[in-house]
């Protein structure tokens, strides 16, 4: 038998529960608010990784607020601080650079906002910031980048001479796609970095850098090392200009694994392409509603991926995504 307390108690129960559905089923019915600062437009990688954004927020039901920040930092801060007075349920962003966010994630924490970095990562004091990180493992693909080339140069005499281009400065594909290799060349000292630039990810970024590096060292290039594959297309085009055969007298290594570099792969021009998957939006979409519900989601989620010698890249071709 219950008394008149349990009962006013039962019945408190009861109303909250009451409250705690409502809020829940009204919640249900509004559609979750993303905003989404994306880097810019500079790669086929990006254009496809926009559209992988665009289309699965559509099929989750996502209400997504986009915005474009012509690859630079200020923008992208700009697009955060408009998305936290709009106060949208999520926001998510590529990071143009690794460096310089704590002050706009900050005003996100104190907003309530939760912050899901997607494709690049950030160097934070405070991991508290984010609530979890969803791409891939550059580091691990400029090892494979890397070990490529020590299978491909395999009993071969030295000097082995590397011009790299790199991706935007400060970005992290770039800090650690070049780390990568130099980690796995270190001990073999017949690699040699012999340039190094930034082509800013960019085809016509890739083919200036490439016309100045083949004026200044010529035929001691063997190897380009090209941090995406759109740079990789542009300084094919430079090295065809000079009168030679990219593929064959400059061997090209390249990031991304799109159309454009199989393309370039199955015509012979390009070596291998390191798989680096723009098909993020999927998981963002899954892991904004887990978040938003209050669930608790992994930290860092990390995206599958592989490397295609040009051998494989005929076979490989039709059931390429991007
Ligand atoms: O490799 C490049 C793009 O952050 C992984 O950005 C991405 C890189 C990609 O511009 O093509």
């Amino acid at each position: 038998m219950m008394n008149k307390s349990g009962t006013r108690v039962l019945a408190t129960l009861m109303v909250a529960a009451g409250v705690m559905l409502c809020s829940t089923f009204s919640h249900a019915a509004d559609k979750l608010v993303l905003g989404f600062a994306q880097v810019g437009a500079e790669s086929e990688w990006r254009t496809a990784n926009t559209e992988s954004i665009k289309s699965s927020a559509k099929e989750a039901g996502v209400d997504l607020k986009f915005s474009d920040a012509q690859q630079k930092q200020e923008n992208q801060i700009k697009a955060i601080r408009s998305y936290i007075a709009q106060k949208v349920d999520v926001i998510a962003f590529s990071p143009v650079v690794e460096s310089g966010w704590e002050p706009v994630l900050r005003e996100a924490k104190a907003a309530k906002i939760p912050v899901i970095l997607t494709d690049r990562a950030i160097k934070v004091s405070d991991d508290s910031l984010y609530t979890a990180f969803i791409g891939s493992d550059f580091l691990e693909e400029g090892r494979r980048g890397g070990r490529w080339l020590e299978d491909h140069y395999k009993g071969a005499q030295g000097p082995i001479n590397i011009a790299e281009l790199q991706g935007t400065v400060g970005s992290a594909p770039a800090i650690d796609r070049h780390n990568g290799l130099i980690e796995v060349i270190k001990s073999d000292d017949r690699f040699k970095i012999i340039a190094s630039q930034s082509g800013d990810f960019t085809r016509a970024g890739g083919k200036q850098v490439m016309e100045a590096m083949l004026k200044s060292y010529g035929k001691q290039i063997q190897v380009v090392y090209s941090h995406n594959d759109d740079m990789a297309i542009g300084a094919i085009q430079a090295i065809e200009e000079a009168g030679l055969k990219p593929g064959k007298d400059i061997v090209i290594v390249s990031f991304d694994a799109t159309k454009g570099g199989f393309q370039a792969m199955m015509a012979g021009k390009m070596n291998v392409s390191v798989e680096c998957s723009p098909l993020l939006g999927p998981q963002l979409m899954e892991t904004a509603k887990l978040v938003a519900a209050g669930k608790s989601v992994p930290k860092r989620i990390v995206t599958k991926e592989t490397v295609f010698p040009m051998e494989t890249a005929a076979a490989a071709f039709p059931s390429r995504k991007y």
